[in-house]
């Protein structure tokens, strides 16, 4: 029995400019710095585990951005690989036009690019990668339906950067989509996939287990392969995963039934952390800041990119200087930002006195809440909050 065992990254995206995503230019200089390091941390994890190969499903780098110090980068990266061979089947951040690096760098041997849209096979010996690339950043044909295994005894894998239609995950570009049907009858074993920034199993039915994390031994006999996305090994955004990865695949080779075994391996450390914070107690400013760093320091947030919103009733007392507070915190965090939805506590009995539509609002409000049943309350009391933010021309944020 032999086995062969890979590692499946996808979407690292070095070089991307967070400009316009509300970072400062240092702290854009940081994540970049940061990307690379996690990068670094894959090659580490590959000649650690001694994986026989390494598989990209695209999405590298960012082709409007990428410098020539990050391709000798990555050059350096792959050298340290020796002879393991590296496969990249570019994807549409990083199509293989005629321009891209994958053309116009010399690569070291071990790597092997997919440069065509036609299916092409690199023979690794004991398994056999089946691939092709994005040549533009707009592919919308199923280049899944291309993909076929070949017949032999070696193990076979497929790589590509595509969209599963079953998800639409914060209503990403359907770039080269498929349908998991379209997985049927290809014959291979393991499919790495690359675009979708989560790592789950595509082939898995819908319900609980599809977004299955840890090990997971799969039985490539059935009628589908074994397919997964490996998710992004870094996170660059409040609307990407906390937890980061990439995929240690081991394939047993047990004759006509290999069996596969996909590992998530945990990656990058800096998270884009979210979360609410009620100030409804918080009567002055300094509260308020000691809360907000408890939080960070309750999650061991400190080198993250956090995002906390305010939620909760503004007490009077409370002078919301966003500035001065984010200015407070700036070491208890890489990145945090605010999101004010705190509401004023209204005086409800002085505005009932008053001679205006407000007053008589606020008064027929407060009779209808004095003759409702206990369900109709939370109804009426939001009506009256909303009432009284409209009449204060307060944005009006919905939950
Ligand atoms: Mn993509």
């Amino acid at each position: 029995m032999s086995t062969f065992r890979l590692l499946h990254t996808s979407d690292v995206h070095l070089d991307t400019s967070f400009s316009g995503s509300g970072f400062s230019t240092s702290q854009g200089q940081a994540l970049r710095a940061h990307i690379r390091r996690t990068f670094l941390g894959i090659i580490e994890l590959a000649l650690k585990e001694d994986v026989q190969a390494l598989l990209i499903a695209g999405d590298l780098y960012e082709a409007d951005r990428v410098t020539p110090d990050t391709v000798k980068f990555l050059d350096s990266q792959f050298r340290r690989l020796g002879e393991r061979p590296v496969v990249i089947a570019p994807g549409n951040h990083d199509p293989c036009t005629p321009t891209s690096p994958y053309r116009q760098h010399d690569w070291p041997a071990n790597v092997r690019i997919f440069h065509s849209d036609e299916p092409a096979c690199f023979d690794l010996g004991l398994a056999q990668v089946h691939g092709l690339a994005h040549l533009h950043a707009d592919e919308r044909r199923n280049l899944m339906q291309r993909l076929r295994a070949a017949s032999g005894p070696a193990l076979q894998l497929a790589l590509l950067h595509a969209s599963d239609t079953r998800f639409d995950f914060a209503a990403k570009q359907r770039y080269a989509p498929f349908h998991p049907d379209d997985l049927a009858g290809r014959g291979f074993h393991y499919i790495a996939l690359g675009h979708y920034h989560r790592c789950y199993r595509v082939d898995a039915p819908l319900g609980g287990g599809t977004a299955l994390l840890g090990v997971a031994a799969v039985d490539a006999a059935q009628s589908m392969s074994a397919a997964w996305y490996c998710g992004c090994p870094q996170a660059r955004g409040f609307d990407e995963p906390e937890d980061c990865s990439c995929l240690l695949v081991t394939l047993h080779d047990e004759g006509s039934a290999p069996r596969v075994e996909v590992r998530q391996q945990p990656t990058g450390g800096k998270r884009f952390l979210s979360g609410e914070l009620d100030c409804t107690s918080h009567d002055h400013s300094a509260a308020l800041i000691a809360a907000i760093r408890a939080w960070i320091m309750e999650r061991q947030a400190g080198d993250d990119a956090v995002r906390l919103r305010l939620t909760g009733e503004q007490s009077p007392t409370l002078r919301l200087e966003l500035h001065g507070i984010l200015e407070q915190c700036r070491d208890a965090a890489f990145a945090l930002k605010l999101v004010n939805t705190l509401r004023p506590a209204y005086d409800l009995e002085a505005l009932a006195e008053e001679d205006s539509l407000r007053g008589a609002f606020v008064r027929t409000l407060r009779e209808r809440l004095a003759g409702a049943e206990d369900e109709e309350r939370p109804l009426i009391e939001r009506a009256l909050q909303f009432g009284l933010d409209a009449f204060a021309d307060r944005e009006l944020v919905i939950p």
